[in-house]
């Protein structure tokens, strides 16, 4: 198939697993045109039957706000045009999926371009909900071919707060256990943790509803029992007031911000356990990508997360906010040699038997024609 994806090319779970997804399917024998602003971050250049269409915003005095959306819909539909595309497979629902019924009803007159949306989360629990993209929120997912959710607790949302009767196929995130494993680097680890200390790790968009400042607590809370440092790998606004308060509580040596960093396998083998307080997450990539390094995840109760992580198996699920809760587990994976192996291998297990690409990406190829059968 010749499949045109749309994703914010930037760090945030929906453009990594847009990326991976173009990534796959073009190993799979499918030519893949990302048409995005930038070049997704995890797209590294020369990957053959990968094609990257840059779409660009031209600004004017008038303009007080560029219209990205009527620029990403004139690319699509050139793009799909030109390259003969079968479909397009936009992510975040705001303003993609917009863009992409335009390009539809462009190219109308000469051909069909079916569209499916596939919604990651905050498009649908924070943007889609605000009343003024509510109703575009709706219609947009009314109007997409196919329309996808990464959690069954996502869909479910979905259909409560916007009442739409669409058919809405949940296919959970998956992760390449060949690229993210259990590989222990002891020159690398020894340079976050050069005492033998034992290592937490946390990856996020650091934005509010990540609950950054929690991993901080958290790891004052464990130090009392454990020697213990943090990286924290990501970026946003949340930065500076963890950085703040870990100085506040004396701990400022103890945890390393690292910035937002490729190849975040390489940092999360190193760790013993992933931090993931998140106030809301709709499915939890980071978590999952931990898993597959066989890096236990500590992370709370919320969204698409227990779909993910089953408690006491393969990880642990705590209330929201509640820093005892989750140091205390913290602190008994760290301490309990056997409890570690046994949970490490399960994660690993996990991923490797529901998430692996080997396992979803054939899901969204079945899909695919779903849809395009569904058309002709
Ligand atoms: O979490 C974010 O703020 C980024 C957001 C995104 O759309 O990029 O992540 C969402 O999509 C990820 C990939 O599907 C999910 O793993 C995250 O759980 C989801 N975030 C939230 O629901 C808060």
């Amino acid at each position: 198939m010749k499949i045109g994806i749309t994703c914010y090319p930037t760090y945030g779970g929906s453009g990594i697993v847009a990326t991976e997804l173009g990534l796959e399917l073009a190993n799979r024998g499918h030519d893949i045109h990302f048409i995005t602003y930038a070049n997704p971050i995890r797209l590294d250049p020369g990957v053959p039957r990968i094609h990257y269409h840059e779409v660009e915003v031209s600004n004017y005095p008038l303009f007080q706000y560029p219209p990205y959306c009527l620029s990403l819909a004139s690319r699509m539909a050139d793009v799909a045009e030109s390259y003969r595309l079968d479909l397009l497979h936009v992510h975040y629902a705001i303003p993609h999926s917009i863009s992409a019924l335009l390009a539809q009803q462009m190219l109308e007159s000469t051909r069909r371009l079916p569209f499916i949306t596939t919604l990651h989360g905050t498009d649908i629990t924070l943007v889609g909900v605000d009343p003024s993209y509510f109703a575009i929120t709706k219609f947009s997912i009314e109007r997409s071919d196919g329309a996808t959710s990464i959690s069954e607790d996502l869909r479910r949302h979905t259909i409560e707060t916007f009442g739409v009767q669409n058919d809405i196929r949940v296919i959970h995130n998956f992760v390449n256990c060949e690229t993210y494993q259990p590989r222990r680097d002891p020159g690398r680890r020894s340079e976050f943790a050069p005492h033998g200390e034992k290592l937490l790790i946390h990856l996020s968009n650091f934005r509010p509803v990540k609950r950054v400042l929690d991993c901080v607590q958290i790891l004052a809370e464990v130090r009392r029992h454990v020697d213990a440092k943090l990286l924290m790998v990501g970026d946003g606004p949340e930065r500076g007031p963890a950085e703040h308060l870990a100085w506040r509580l004396g701990i400022q040596d103890e945890v390393e911000f690292l910035g937002k960093q490729n190849h975040v396998e390489r940092l999360i083998s190193q760790a013993d356990v992933l931090l993931m307080p998140s106030e809301m997450e709709s499915f939890g990539l980071a978590a999952l990508e931990a898993m597959a390094c066989g890096v236990p995840p500590v992370a709370t109760r919320v969204g698409g997360v227990p779909e993910l992580i089953t408690d006491g198996e393969d990880g642990f699920l705590c209330p929201v906010g509640d820093i005892a809760a989750q140091s205390a587990r913290v602190t008994e994976l760290l301490t309990d040699p056997a409890l570690y192996e046994r949970m490490s291998h399960a994660a690993r297990r996990s991923a490797e038997t529901r998430f692996s690409t080997g396992r979803i990406i054939p899901m969204y190829e079945r899909y695919y024609l779903e849809i395009l059968n569904r058309q002709s």
